[in-house]
């Protein structure tokens, strides 16, 4: 049966320009634990003295998951993963040549002793022990076996097999697999797969597919370069593909949301699960399909997420997506009505980038001669921010230009000093929004304007 181990934490705060707070860190293990992933990995404490705080105490919060450490192979950064109380230590030495020759200049031999030593070590200290082997996808096979079987004797119960580079298929991931399962002592395997071709999660099913035990992940896929296997989409594709059904996949998109935050990494709107238009449709004949029936369109209920479905109305909008959105808004219209309504929004759609459902409900105020009392859902606001004395305007705006949501920001002359346009979901998105503004440093005060029209003056 699938285990994960999450190692956002350890993994993810190799991203480029991510460091996470202990309060984060903490906040992400107990989502993480609600979620259910069987292994945590905290960090390597040999890393900095906050980050072994974080182990420490991600380790007394006494969540269900088994809490790892991460070491490389030495005498001073083991026995830090016992002082921070882990449960394990993961201990990784490379096994591939180039890594040998290139970057350690140690014989094959010397790396067996050094493994068989430092996790004889570790399991005298009390510790469960993973070795991995890292670069294991450009390691010569027997070599592979000898260290692996070396590390198993020594006392670790797990090894991982690490595609560092993420250079596998999952053909060959499943022949790896396959053939270390028939070589290997008893032990339980990890898949650790890197995404620089796009393959992690293929790669890592592949794998469990063919004997494997577990797959690490990150929140969001973070990770050194391209990340690894994002938490979300291997939890969902094992749950609709293959069955898995032990994980509590209505914590994703909490835990997706607060790790975008607190990595400053934006996850992009085609992202699968987690983005923003996963479950949207847009063109006529799709919104078409789903109206009458979701699973024409869907691969599968966005409800098993917490997630709702979105149609969006441009130029390639039918007349049911319309009847729909108006119907929604308790806006009734004559089928001729709706015929003239759909044409203009063709129209207004060729001229813009962007429609919103404003610009629908005056179509139809327009069409059908009725002022309609509705406030729309998808909104857009005028945020006015102002400054400390002391701060440059420029680095707050670099910081306000990674928010979601933000569209346009001016620097401007009078009260305030930057006024950033905004469009966002709906209210709760806003404050969302607000929030997060009012953290930046050097923001003293803000001012938000709901827009309650737009008029497109290059048209
Ligand atoms: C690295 C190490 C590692 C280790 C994986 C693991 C890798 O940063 O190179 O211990 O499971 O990708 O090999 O992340
Ligand atoms: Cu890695």
């Amino acid at each position: 049966m699938l285990e994960i181990l999450d190692t956002t934490l350890r993994e993810g705060e190799q991203t480029p320009y991510v460091s996470f707070t202990i309060e984060e860190k903490i906040e992400i293990a107990r989502l993480l634990d609600e979620v259910g992933v069987e292994m945590i990995e905290a960090g390597d404490p040999s890393v900095s003295p906050g980050v072994a705080r974080a182990v420490e105490q991600i380790a007394a919060l006494g969540l269900r998951a088994e809490i790892v450490a991460h070491s490389l192979a030495c005498r001073t950064g083991i026995p830090r993963a016992r002082d921070c109380g882990a449960d394990r230590v993961a201990i990784f030495y490379p096994t591939s040549q180039i890594h040998l020759e290139a970057k350690l200049h140690k014989t094959p031999e010397e790396v067996l002793d050094i493994i068989r030593e430092h996790v004889a070590y570790a399991r005298s200290l009390g510790l469960k022990v993973r070795y991995t082997a890292e670069d294991a996808t450009r390691t010569d096979f027997e070599f592979l076996v000898q260290a692996c079987n070396a590390a198993i004797e020594a006392g670790a119960d797990r090894i991982c097999f690490a595609d560092t580079l993420g250079i596998m298929q999952p053909h060959r991931v499943a022949e790896k697999v396959t053939a270390l399962r028939s070589r290997l002592l008893p032990c339980k395997i990890d898949l650790h797969c890197h995404n620089d071709h796009g393959l992690a999660l293929a790669n890592a099913m592949a794998g469990i597919c063919a004997g494997a035990d577990c797959v690490h992940v990150t929140v969001n896929g973070l990770g050194e370069r391209c990340g690894i296997p994002d938490l979300a989409e291997t939890i969902v594709a094992f749950h609709n593909l293959e069955g898995v059904q032990k994980y509590n996949l209505r914590a994703l998109m909490e835990l997706s949301a607060y790790v975008e935050r607190a990595s400053g990494i934006l996850t992009a709107p085609n992202k699968p699960i987690t983005g923003q238009n996963a479950f949207t449709h847009k063109s006529g004949v799709h919104a078409n399909g789903v109206l009458k029936d979701p699973r024409t369109y869907e691969p599968f209920d966005p409800a098993l997420l917490g997630r709702e479905r979105k149609i969006v109305i441009d130029k390639y909008t039918g007349r049911s997506a319309v009847a729909a959105l108006l119907a929604k808004y308790g806006v009734q219209v004559s089928p001729a009505e709706l015929e003239v309504i759909v044409s203009r929004i063709k129209v207004l759609g060729d001229t813009r980038k962007r429609l919103f459902e404003a610009d629908v409900i005056e179509i139809a105020e327009q069409v059908t001669g009725r002022e309609l009392d509705v406030i729309p859902h998808d909104i857009s606001a005028l945020i006015m921010i102002e400054l400390e004395a002391h701060v440059y305007t420029s680095a707050v705006v670099r910081q306000l230009r990674a928010f979601k949501g933000v569209q346009n920001i001016y620097e401007v002359t009078g009260d305030y000093d930057i006024s950033a346009f905004a469009g966002v979901e709906d209210v709760a998105a806003l404050n969302n929004l607000i929030e997060e503004i009012r953290t930046v440093p050097g923001v003293k005060r803000t001012e938000t304007r709901l827009i309650l029209k737009k008029y497109n003056c290059s048209s």
